[in-house]
């Protein structure tokens, strides 16, 4: 408590910062395939665009996901158990984690894990006010390579790692798998993960979630231009690159790329990159799955599908997986 009262915020920080930025930014842009992590995203400026792709029509996925939740929240706090640590990959601005925190009364802690750490400490202010008796415990980090968890001050039955907003299709079939392992091995025997799955469905509802009317996709995405111009001193123009977003039915996955508009040669901290017109940076990669694509691929990392709930459209779906002790790998 400070002096006043308010609750200490003390972040669990490894954000990987600039040099591991610089480096990735780098060797993506001297791919063949030219290609920028998606994660890179997530600056200040990105995450206020994330939200605001959250609020269309168009992007049928938070809507969607959130009816479910609201929907099956009580199935949802049954199946989860009681005295559980929830860990929350990727929190953002923890939307949809509210309706978990709100019914899962006895929970012992809440350990949000995010990359932005304006947004992770914005939001778990917010939530130290409307929750006072519950223990947050922030972790800023890239949660796709390692760092340590905090310890709760009580013991918990056990852990429930909640990744939501279908954040797994934007990982490659081979690392989603080995990060399915990774939580399983977080969750440990008899833990669990509460995930947001995205099914596959009509290519043109696809698209138009992806070609969003308003321009707000494009913004996002060209966003990671402009933010390596500000922190990497690059000089890419904008308005020589577009926005474009396709279903790729072999691939089962909406791919997003920027694409160069003319013959150019862009510059940061020092490096040279030659685009030729027509040239993409792959910036993006968002998997749609079948139930069954997603139950076979669980299974592998050690999880049991223990409870699917979806949408009347079976366009999105919540699903209940348990850590059954050991890989079928
Ligand atoms: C965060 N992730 C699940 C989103 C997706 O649908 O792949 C990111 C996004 N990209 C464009 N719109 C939303």
């Amino acid at each position: 408590m400070d002096s006043k009262g308010n609750k200490q915020i003390r972040v669990h920080d490894f954000n990987p910062g600039q040099e591991v930025f610089r480096a990735e930014v780098i060797s993506g842009l001297r791919k063949a395939q030219k290609e920028l992590p998606c994660k890179y995203f997530y600056d200040e400026h990105g995450s206020l665009l994330y939200e605001r792709i959250c609020t269309l029509e168009e992007y049928y996925v938070p809507h969607t996901e959130t009816s479910i939740m609201e929907d099956y929240i009580d199935e949802m706090v049954q199946v989860l158990g009681p005295h559980v640590l929830l860990i929350e990959y990727g929190s953002g601005d923890c939307a949809k984690t509210r309706i978990l925190l709100n019914h899962l009364c006895d929970l012992v802690a809440y350990v949000p894990i995010d990359i932005s750490r304006e947004q992770l400490l914005h939001v778990t202010e917010q939530l130290a006010s409307d929750y006072p008796k519950l223990e947050v415990l922030p972790v800023c980090a890239d949660y796709t390579s390692g760092f340590e968890l905090p310890v709760p001050s009580q013991p918990s039955d056990h852990v429930v790692v909640y990744f939501p907003g279908s954040t797994i299709g934007n990982f490659e079939p081979g690392p989603a798998r080995h990060f399915l392992e990774h939580i399983a091995a977080v969750c440990g025997p008899g833990g669990g993960l509460l995930i947001g799955v995205d099914l596959k469905k009509d290519p043109g509802v696809l698209h138009h979630a992806y070609n969003d009317s308003q321009g707000v996709t494009a913004a996002f995405n060209l966003n990671l231009l402009d933010r390596i111009n500000r922190e990497l001193d690059g000089d890419f123009q904008l308005e020589s690159f577009e926005h474009y977003a396709f279903y790729n039915p072999q691939e089962g996955r909406v791919e997003m790329h920027l694409v160069s508009l003319k013959d150019q040669t862009v510059h940061l901290d020092g490096v040279t990159v030659p685009f030729a017109s027509g040239e993409s940076i792959w910036t993006e990669s968002s998997y749609k799955f079948s139930l069954d694509e997603f139950k076979q691929m669980a299974a592998v990392a050690g999880f049991k599908v223990e409870h699917v709930w979806t949408d009347e459209q079976q366009w999105f779906s919540v699903q209940y997986l348990v850590n059954t002790g050991g890989t079928t790998s």
